[in-house]
């Protein structure tokens, strides 16, 4: 099986996990791709998405799924969204596709996080890929000093902003252990908008697509 089989494997499976007629968050990546698809293709009648970036909500609307702003409903039933990384306690490392800020805020509004994810995703310890950070531009120096101090060496993702109209910044070589504390030193930081580790608030249920078959993982 290829990833993009897996993603796909994944993404399906995730659909019995969807209730009938709830809100549900819909993150943004290529393996979300896969569960919009699936979603549109199955008879499960949602009452609407909320949706974590211009390129979800587009997939969307091409799939004739209604989409609702966050501030039109009171919580949302489920959250799915995929994750570069995730460990054994279901803590994410995010934000690969640059849409970080409001994955979080969707996912911290909703009752259950559903992440899905092939093989690959899934890590003894997170820190292997490049930890992305939301920056405001014009801090965007006078943050990368702090991470460096924190042990990071950033690096601007050139010509990217975010929809929320902020930069990122890359950062590689923190040490990752004690995801929570760097999740909160890092977005103590003034300048900092917000990070990619998902720590305080991990993923309930892990929908992990391997070449033997898919399965639910919990922490
Ligand atoms: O940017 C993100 O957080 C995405 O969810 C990313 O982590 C997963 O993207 P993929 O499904 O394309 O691998």
């Amino acid at each position: 099986a290829t990833q993009d089989d897996l993603k796909r494997m994944a993404a399906h499976k995730a659909l019995e996990l969807v209730p009938h007629g709830e809100y549900i968050g819909v993150g943004t990546g290529s393996t979300v791709k896969y569960f919009i698809e699936a979603l549109a293709a199955s008879a499960k009648d949602i009452k609407g998405a909320v949706s974590t970036s211009s390129s979800t909500s587009a997939l969307l609307r091409q799939h004739g799924i209604a989409e609702v702003g966050l501030n039109e409903v009171n919580g949302l039933a489920l959250y799915v969204d995929g994750a570069d990384e995730i460990n054994h306690s279901l803590q994410m490392i995010k934000g690969g596709g640059g849409a970080l800020l409001n994955e979080k805020i969707v996912a911290s509004a909703s009752r259950q996080f559903v992440c899905i994810a092939d093989e690959s995703k899934y890590v003894a310890r997170l820190g292997k890929f490049p930890l992305p950070v939301e920056v405001i531009e014009h801090a965007r120096s006078l943050v990368s000093r702090q991470l460096l101090k924190l042990g990071g060496e950033p690096e601007l993702r050139i010509g990217v902003k975010t929809d929320n109209g902020h930069q990122i910044v890359d950062v590689s070589g923190l040490n990752l252990d004690q995801p929570m504390s760097m999740e909160d030193a890092i977005n103590h930081i003034p300048g900092v908008v917000e990070n990619g580790i998902f720590a305080r608030r991990p993923a309930d249920v892990l929908v992990l697509a391997r070449a033997g078959g898919v399965e639910l993982v919990y922490a």
